[in-house]
């Protein structure tokens, strides 16, 4: 029996190509020098996309294979995929949420404890030798402090059970405030930035949180405070928190994310007050794995009929 045809939009974790290539004909999209003829044709036999949060889904790709039924895609936000035009042409888009919470609340971690204790300027301090020389300088401190969360959900609540560990205060911004959750809530990121020492971005990406951590924001945060940001380089006023670190209006930043990633700005390297990361938050083999057999399970479901485990709200 032939295999069924399967549109893969970028380079996906290396296992999970190898288990999508065993099931599908597998066509990569990235790699194809003429793309309107390689949609050309699969357009009449093709029913399947991968894809992942970082390559995306655009209308034109939909608009060129009117047999598109499901989407498979690599982690849980889904920003990239015209969600919209799947809906309308009756696509299903599925995610893999859950398998990543608990690694991405611990590089979140990562990032809150490198970005406050300094852990990456130490390093440098001791390979440069500079400890030789005298003391290193002291840093502000993470435990009992104040700490806001903008995106409450599950990979939140798993930041916000981690800051409890260290007697943190947690407090939170949402669209709404949420039945059941006792931290207190802030109905604007200013609000909660002005009352906090450290501000976690992790609420998903897209038109309805673009640039969510404004200029304002950002000074209510202040010279004190600390922004980590691991859900999209979108939800944050690049430029205006470029600017305020660079001239110490804000205490220091941790991001994982970026506008243009893999293109960070330059500006930021000069910079001690930063730690930087690759989008790198679900990125354990452990959770990789999951993530992968997540797309390839999504897949194979709409393939035998049965119900897809993790359909995005919106599509079904
Ligand atoms: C993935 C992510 O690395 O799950 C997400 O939304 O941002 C990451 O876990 C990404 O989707 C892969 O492109």
């Amino acid at each position: 029996m032939s295999k069924p045809d399967l549109l893969v939009i970028g380079p996906l974790y290396g296992p999970t190509m190898a288990q999508l290539d065993a099931a599908y004909t597998t066509h990569r999209y990235w790699e194809a020098a003429d793309k309107p003829s390689l949609l050309g044709q699969i357009a009449g036999t093709c029913e399947a996309v991968a894809t992942s949060g970082g390559h995306g889904l655009k209308a034109e790709v939909i608009k060129a294979l009117p047999k598109l039924k499901i989407v498979g895609s690599f982690g849980v936000g889904y920003d990239s995929v015209d969600v919209a035009a799947c809906k309308a042409a009756g696509i299903h888009v599925t995610n893999t949420p859950d398998v990543l919470t608990d690694c991405v609340a611990d590089t979140t971690w990562a990032l809150i404890l490198s970005t406050v204790r300094k852990t990456v300027s130490y390093d440098k301090f001791v390979r440069d030798g500079k400890w030789l020389k005298g003391n290193a300088p002291l840093t502000d401190k993470v435990w009992g402090e104040k700490m806001g969360i903008i995106g409450l959900g599950r990979i939140g609540k798993a930041i916000a059970k981690r800051g409890e560990g260290f007697g943190m205060q947690v407090a939170y911004h949402g669209r709404s405030k949420q039945a059941g959750v006792t931290f207190p809530y802030y109905a604007t990121p200013a609000e909660l930035a002005r009352n906090v020492k450290i501000l976690v971005v992790v609420t998903p990406g897209g038109k309805e949180t673009d640039k969510l951590v404004s200029a304002e924001v950002i000074e209510a945060l202040g010279p004190k405070g600390y922004l980590i940001n691991i859900s999209r380089g979108s939800t944050i006023d690049e430029e205006a928190l470029v600017k305020a670190l660079a001239t110490g209006k804000l205490g220091g930043a941790g991001l994982d994310v970026f506008v243009e990633e893999p293109k960070v700005p330059e500006e930021l390297f000069k910079l001690d007050n930063v730690v930087l990361q690759p989008h790198v938050g679900s990125g354990t083999h452990h959770t990789r794995t999951a993530m992968g057999q997540m797309v390839v399970d999504n897949l194979a479901a709409y393939f035998v009929g049965k119900p897809l485990p993790s359909e995005v709200p919106e599509t079904l």
